[in-house]
């Protein structure tokens, strides 16, 4: 999609602090980080939000959690834990609408959410 931020990020052509990719998804750091770790996991296809999820996107859903899995191996957080958010259309406060996974982590958390 030519005007979201998110697909300039994957295709190259605005600038991104890219951790993971391969062909369904990619990873990037989030521009205001509220943790040590704080990384945007996508799917490379536009996929707006959660409600946009294709019947033969399982592929996709399955490699942003092995995504998440790897990249917090790389980040040295998988043992202590981290904090996995999808913030959905308006009253999840969704503010980029290309479907994203926010991985955060590196401390402890506050509790509880909302
Ligand atoms: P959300 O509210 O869930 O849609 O979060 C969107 C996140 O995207 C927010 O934490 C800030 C981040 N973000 C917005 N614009 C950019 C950008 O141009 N680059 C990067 N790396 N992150 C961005």
């Amino acid at each position: 999609m030519t005007d979201c931020i998110f697909c300039k990020i994957i295709a190259g052509e605005i600038p991104g602090d890219i951790v993971y990719r391969n062909d369904l998804v990619c990873a990037f750091r989030d521009i205001n980080p509220v943790a040590p770790t704080h990384v945007l996991i996508v799917p490379t296809r536009h996929i707006a939000d959660n409600n946009g999820w294709a019947d033969d996107d399982g592929p996709t859903a399955a490699a942003i959690f092995t995504a998440v899995r790897e990249i917090a191996e790389q980040e040295g957080i998988a043992e202590n834990g981290y904090r996995l958010i999808a913030n959905t259309g308006p009253h999840g406060r969704q503010e980029v609408p290309h479907l994203h996974v926010h991985l955060i982590g590196g401390q402890r958390m506050q509790h509880p959410m909302g």
